[in-house]
């Protein structure tokens, strides 16, 4: 819903358009301008109305957007149209994806490319790179320190590369989605150069202190992301005599968008990256995008209102493009990165569901689905048009945010089942297969992470290394399994590349020295063409899980009820170790999901089936039409998507 002009905005604008000529005769483009501008202006003001000198900054976003829609190729405005027509192309239905290295996965850029058909053969459509902008050799935190955001790392390829792989893809009918790591830039990007160089203009682009009073201050109320590695959140520059803000490693420094010349520099790269033919852009630890002193600096007001001036300007420069929030926190609060309904209120289309993400490895190591059904069911629903963003693994730590008092509500006590998930996933608790690492162990409270590969945590790599067979197909099952809940849920799934092979940790980290430190490099494994050619030979771990993968994707494909955009509905059921949704079709064509989250046998009566119209002789979709009988029986790990016969 449009709401009107502010008198003032409306002035600005007719003043700007006189000013501006040319840009009227661009009738697409003026017309966005026109449809969004009072929301630019409203959200500039907000953001920066104390500061004065109003119209001229907004003036100055419009002529960045202006300039940025001229560098946009005619292939990508004949996607913009599309797209505009179609608002949420991205949920609509078989959108899937998969994150990869480009120098784990292919080598290089064009590597990638030549990959194309691997990905199609898996059944993704959706080619999420990970960081590939210049960064430092050694400190770069797998590409989340840019040090030039108009390059690419020089082993991987160019620009030119990347917009190639963009055409490849489009004319598959894939998207290319990208990483923007705007919460900080490497301590070596020019602006950090220059104000290590003493510049106040580029000290003024990050968080500089000449003492450790505000410092201090900070520190009180912010945590710490990487305590083992990177503790307390400034680093002391001494050629620049001051402290600098450094939330995330010590080279990573915040950017201060209450600066608006921050702002607009940003906006300017987030086009230019969209220009290159990028369509979805992962945002980087949104969270952490407004910093104010007595607050833990995450989640903040401001953020939110930053995000939705990305989107508006997004929306009139290049409305193909459309963002994936980042932001690893409470389910509530991840929520709100979707953003509201209201004027300007779209923040970012789509959202990591990280909660799920825990709840499916809770359900994992308990054998009991009693906290994941409960997650699912108080999951918030995505507004309009957006949607979640489904995943078992990505290339981070599993954190362990849950809802506390979801746990005490269990009868379990929060630090202990904390313990216990680490103690399980790194195989320290009797009789866990899993394989994982810990990841950060805090000991000021206790906190620690978890690393590993899927496979390494399901149980694969034991059950290898041990010879077990039994145990092998127990977690092939696993890996199998917590697919098959990300591609029925709905929104976006995504597969983190090498999980469709069941590859296992990766140790070679540990001998390189920039890496060592860091052991979320053990799930980051190298992904080689025997690897991949391996799902080609029947009987290899590869082959099974490729195949599997496979054919659930194109089972999704296929039936209306996954591909919908609905709402999973938890159904409550008698026993504590099965999970079980229903999604629906808009045509009221339904789906039962169930999955054992144990290592026993499970058994499911009638009365389940009942809520989603199902009785004897309902066809399990997901393995060939297996038909049950009742009560149904469920192998450890076993899971069905059940529909009439
Ligand atoms: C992200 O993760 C990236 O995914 C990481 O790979 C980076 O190291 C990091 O940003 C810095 O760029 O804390 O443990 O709420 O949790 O942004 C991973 C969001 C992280 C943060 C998240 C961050």
């Amino acid at each position: 819903m449009r709401r009107p002009f502010p008198r003032r905005a409306e002035a600005d604008f007719s003043r700007f358009l006189e000013k501006n000529p040319q840009i009227e005769e661009d009738r697409e483009f003026s017309l966005r301008l026109a449809s969004h501008y009072a929301d630019l202006y409203r959200l500039v003001s907000r953001l920066y109305g104390a500061s004065g000198g109003i119209r001229e900054l907004v003036e100055s976003f419009c002529l960045l957007l202006w300039q940025k829609r001229q560098d946009r190729d005619s292939r990508l405005r004949q996607i913009d149209r599309e797209r505009v027509s179609r608002a949420d192309w991205y949920r609509q239905g078989d959108l899937a994806g998969i994150q990869l290295y480009v120098d784990r996965f292919a080598r290089t850029i064009p590597g990638v490319t030549e990959e194309l058909d691997y990905f199609q053969d898996l059944g993704v459509n959706m080619l999420h790179l990970m960081p590939l902008l210049k960064t430092p050799r050694d400190h770069n935190d797998g590409g989340y320190a840019v040090s030039d955001y108009g390059g690419v790392q020089e082993d991987l390829g160019t620009m030119e590369d990347l917009r190639k792989l963009s055409c490849e893809l489009h004319q598959r009918g894939m998207v290319l989605a990208l990483d923007y790591v705007l919460n900080h830039t490497s301590d070596e990007h020019p602006w950090a150069q220059a104000a290590r160089a003493g510049e106040g203009c580029y000290q003024g682009y990050y968080f500089t202190y000449l003492d450790r009073e505000i410092p201090d201050r900070f520190d009180e109320t912010m945590a710490e992301v990487f305590p083992e590695t990177a503790p307390g959140n400034f680093t002391w520059i001494p050629e620049m005599n001051r402290w600098v803000m450094t939330v995330f490693h010590r080279y990573q420094w915040d950017l201060n968008y209450a600066n608006p010349r921050v702002t607009r520099e940003m906006v300017g790269i987030l086009l230019d990256l969209a220009n290159q033919g990028v369509d979805i852009l992962r945002l980087d630890a949104v969270p952490y995008l407004w910093k104010r002193l007595g607050t833990s600096c995450q989640n903040l007001p401001e953020a939110h209102l930053l995000l939705r001036l990305l989107n508006v300007c997004a929306r009139i420069a290049a409305p193909g493009l459309v963002f994936i929030a980042e932001a690893i926190v409470q389910p509530r609060e991840i929520a709100r990165y979707f953003g509201e309904e209201e004027w300007a209120g779209r923040e970012c289309e789509l959202a990591y569901n990280a909660s799920l993400m825990v709840l499916l490895w809770d359900a994992v190591a308990t054998g009991r689905s009693a906290l994941l059904q409960r997650g699912l069911r108080e999951l918030p629903h995505p507004p309009g048009d957006t949607a979640w963003l489904n995943y078992v693994r990505c290339h981070d730590d599993i954190g362990l945010g849950y809802d506390d008092h979801h746990l005490r509500d269990q009868g379990w006590d929060p630090r202990a089942h904390r313990d216990f998930m680490v103690r399980y996933f790194t195989g320290e608790f009797p009789g866990s297969p899993a394989r994982g690492l810990r990841f950060m162990y805090n000991p000021r409270n206790g906190d620690a992470r978890i690393s590993g590969t899927t496979a390494s945590l399901a149980g694969i790599e034991a059950a290898l290394e041990l010879d077990d067979p039994a145990l092998l197909e127990e977690a092939l099952a696993l890996q199998v399994a917590l697919h098959g809940v990300i591609f029925s849920l709905g929104g976006v799934p995504i597969v983190y590349a090498g999980d469709e092979l069941g590859l296992c940790n990766d140790y070679s980290f540990a001998d390189e020295p920039h890496l060592a430190g860091d052991n979320r490099w053990v799930h980051r494994p190298w992904i080689h063409r025997e690897d991949r050619v391996g799902r080609l030979r029947e009987g290899t771990v590869a082959h099974r899980i490729f195949h599997e993968l496979q054919r659930l994707l194109a089972v999704r494909r296929s039936t209306a009820a996954l591909r919908s955009a609905s709402v999973p509905e938890v159904i409550r059921q008698g026993n504590p170790h099965v999970l079980s949704y229903v999604r629906t079709g808009s045509g009221g064509e339904t789906v039962l999901v169930l999955m054992n989250c144990s290592r026993a046998v499970q058994q499911v009566g009638e009365e389940t089936l009942l809520p989603a119209g199902l009785g004897p002789g309902a066809v399990d979709i997901a393995h060939r039409g297996r038909v049950f009988g009742v009560p149904l029986r469920l192998e450890p790990y076993d899971f069905c998507w059940l529909t009439r016969s």
